[in-house]
């Protein structure tokens, strides 16, 4: 089999999904630091310049989305898709609600919290509307049992674990509210995501990094900041 490469930063949330579901399919592959860039040598591999971006003897793939589709496609023996068809759109509703209505919103504040900059105070305003409405979303959609789609875990709880954690870190430190306590129910899968050896060893590299990258950003962030839910041990 060709060597698969990951090419990202352990900060980033959606560089660790996709680490924790090549983990979690038990697929040998290389972790290759690598930062976001607009270098067009970059841009050859990643179209937006963003990480992650997953190295196959396919060629470059970007996108989580894409490249989590893709390694179950691609290597099925462990699979983070339900089969059913209903079960699987399901599971790629949950991935889209917090994509577009959680992660992409909390993104915009991610200047003020985690790098330095300051949030317009409207900007704050539209986010909070989104999150409200994504909050309702995920209350009735979510019921782990015990995981999101059933037994175990896929990539809707990868997906949901880093995205909502990192939701989690902004929406404490901008508006004193808890987007999981909020949603409810979620205490015991977070703490079954959380206990995962995947889990451990992509959060040890995490808070290995976190500090330092807070650091050189001037974040307003403190890498200490106590999460109820979000073990920093
Ligand atoms: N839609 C992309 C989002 C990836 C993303 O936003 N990556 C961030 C790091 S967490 C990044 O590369 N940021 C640099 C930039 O946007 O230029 C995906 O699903 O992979």
């Amino acid at each position: 089999m060709t060597q698969l490469r990951l090419l990202g930063y352990p900060v980033s949330n959606y560089v660790n999904i996709v680490r924790a579901a090549l983990i979690e399919k038990q697929l040998p592959f290389e972790f290759v630091i690598t930062r976001a860039s607009q270098d067009a040598s970059f841009r050859e591999l990643s179209p937006l310049g963003k990480i992650p971006v997953l190295e196959t003897g396919e060629g470059p793939l970007a996108e989580t989305v894409a490249v989590l589709d893709y390694l179950d496609d691609a290597f099925p023996a462990i699979s983070l898709r339900p089969d059913a068809p209903f079960e699987r759109a399901r599971s790629r509703q949950t991935i889209n609600i917090i994509q577009l209505y959680v992660e992409a919103q909390v993104r915009q504040l991610f200047a003020g919290v985690f790098m330095g900059g300051r949030n317009l105070p409207e900007t704050e305003a539209s986010v909070r509307g989104m999150l409200d409405r994504a909050t309702a979303a995920l209350t009735q959609r979510l019921h782990p049992a015990p995981f999101l789609l059933g037994e175990r875990p896929g990539q809707a709880d990868i997906f949901a674990f880093y995205n909502l954690g990192i939701a989690e870190r902004v929406t404490r430190f901008v508006y004193d509210r808890s987007i999981i306590e909020e949603i409810g129910g979620l205490e015991g899968w977070w703490a079954s995501m959380e206990s995962r050896p995947a889990t451990r060893e992509v959060m040890a590299d995490f808070h290995k990094s976190f500090a330092t990258y807070l650091a050189d950003h001037g974040a307003a962030y403190r890498a200490d900041e106590p999460l109820r839910l979000v073990s920093d041990a």
